[in-house]
């Protein structure tokens, strides 16, 4: 499809574009975008000898499936590169993730990487975060405090937070890799993303927060026409 196109060129171009000329450890996220940026990565020297760290189950799946060599965060730190998906970008290269629940395994993989490379179609190239991703904040919480941690996100202006429940054959709320609930918060136009961060994230009961600030070095989108749009 032409919007599968679109995150193909995105990937392939992040990919020769910022892979590494001696890589050891590259970090691989989560969703639909990513897969292309594997299927580049398998053209290019050396990939055999490289440690690929993943951001959760479907991620793993994807390396171990791709022939690629696994390796896990607290043996190999030390990450050149990671590409990952995301939400919604904006202007200053801030970005909304965890519309597949994954976050928090992104951000830290994404922090230890010396270079986080975005890969998305165009939809998620917005001005202000907001804009285009109507679903919320994605924040990662302890089951034992949602029920606490809800009415805090509304005096922080969230319009109806919710958690998050599975999809039909899941009986319930969705529950993240590492065992725990999402709970999906609106703020509407995010001027500050960087406030709202810290203030959400010092909650109790709060494990990681889908805004991501300060953290991407580039982010590359792809159009429907072939282009790529290039922000960094
Ligand atoms: O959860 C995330 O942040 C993922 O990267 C994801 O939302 C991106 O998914 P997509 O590549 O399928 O749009």
């Amino acid at each position: 499809s032409p919007v599968e196109m679109a995150k193909r060129m995105a990937c392939h171009m992040a990919v020769d574009e910022n892979y590494p000329k001696h890589p050891k450890v590259i970090g691989i996220g989560s969703g639909s975008t990513v897969i292309y940026v594997v299927e580049r990565l398998l053209t290019k020297p050396g990939v055999e000898n490289v440690v690929f760290l993943p951001t959760g189950f479907q991620s793993k799946e994807l390396i171990v499936t791709s022939g690629l060599r696994l390796g896990d965060p607290d043996c190999y730190p030390d990450v050149d590169v990671c590409f990952d998906g995301a939400d919604e970008v904006d202007d200053s290269l801030q970005c909304i993730k965890g519309g597949g629940a994954c976050l928090f395994q992104e951000k830290l993989i994404g922090f230890l990487a010396k270079r986080l490379v975005i890969v998305a179609d165009s939809r998620k190239n917005s001005h202000m975060l907001g804009e285009y991703w109507k679903k919320g904040v994605p924040i990662e919480v302890m089951p034992m405090a949602y029920t606490s941690i809800l009415p805090q996100l509304v005096a922080l202006g969230a319009l109806d937070p919710k958690l998050r429940m599975g999809a039909p054959g899941k009986a319930g709320p969705v529950v993240t890799d590492n065992g725990n609930f999402i709970i999906d918060a609106s703020f509407g136009l995010i001027k500050n993303p960087e406030g709202l961060f810290e203030k959400i994230k010092l909650l109790v009961g709060v494990v990681e927060v889908g805004i991501f600030c300060n953290m991407i070095s580039a982010a590359y989108f792809g159009s429907q026409d072939g282009s790529v749009t290039v922000k960094k």
